[in-house]
């Protein structure tokens, strides 16, 4: 089965499981919502259901529209029944690393309005420990002035390195959808990190935004496997 096929049962799965009439739900971003999107499409339109999407990014918002699913906002669906998003890497205690497609700031608002978030992925997202699978490190979201200094004082606290990402051409950094600069700290994979600890001590960094560390968030995760079948855990 190839990964895009293992994403699409994943999606399949979990739309059918928790998307219910007359829910309010947050759509998250990256490949594998794509295919949630075209499940939810096709429940909305066979069954008649009424769902309000909010999305989680430009390109959830496109998704939204394109597909012709209802577009709401925080601002008039302030509660959500759940929110569907992927992952760059789940591990065991159902810790996730987000933010590999820049949109982890949005994504954490719209989870936390959620009754329940429910991560959909493919197997390789699927880990026992956090940096076994995903490589590129830990997002980091940062206001543009303290990305240098925040560069090493993360580094001095913890350990490991931070690189600025750049946009795809290189030209510059990447700047996301809330105009802020992304690190990416590649973390000491030797270490033993309390990731709750360290996601707290982040936040309460001047300058720091928001981090890619989703603890504690997550109620169920479902992977696409490479034998067709659909790996859970919660
Ligand atoms: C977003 O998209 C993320 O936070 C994560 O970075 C990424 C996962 O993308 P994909 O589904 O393409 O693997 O949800």
């Amino acid at each position: 089965m190839s990964l895009n096929e293992a994403k699409k049962i994943a999606a399949y799965k979990a739309v059918d499981e928790w998307v219910q009439n007359d829910t309010a739900i947050g759509v998250g971003s990256g490949s594998t919502v794509v295919f949630a999107v075209e499940r939810l499409a096709q429940r909305v339109s066979q069954e008649n259901l009424r769902v309000v999407c909010v999305p989680t990014s430009f390109q959830a918002r496109q998704l939204i529209v394109e597909n012709n699913l209802q577009l709401g906002d925080l601002d008039r669906n302030p509660h959500l029944d759940c929110a569907i998003d992927g992952a760059d890497e789940v591990d065991a205690n159902m810790t996730l690393i987000k933010g590999g497609g820049g949109c982890l700031l949005q994504e954490k608002i719209v989870a936390a309005c959620a009754d329940k978030m429910i991560v959909i992925a493919d197997y390789t997202k699927d880990s026992s420990k956090l940096g076994e699978q995903y490589k590129k490190g830990i997002p980091i979201e940062v206001v543009p002035m303290a990305y240098v200094p925040l560069r090493s004082r993360i580094q001095t606290r913890f350990g490991g390195k931070l690189k600025l990402r750049m946009a795809v051409a290189k030209a510059g950094p990447c700047v996301t959808d809330n105009g802020n600069f992304i690190l990416d700290w590649d973390f000491d994979q030797q270490k033993e990190y309390d990731w709750d600890a360290v996601n707290r001590e982040l936040i309460q960094m001047p300058g720091v935004v928001e981090t890619g560390l989703f603890v504690n968030m997550a109620r169920k995760a479902y992977f696409g496997m490479a034998d067709g079948t659909v790996k859970e855990r919660s």
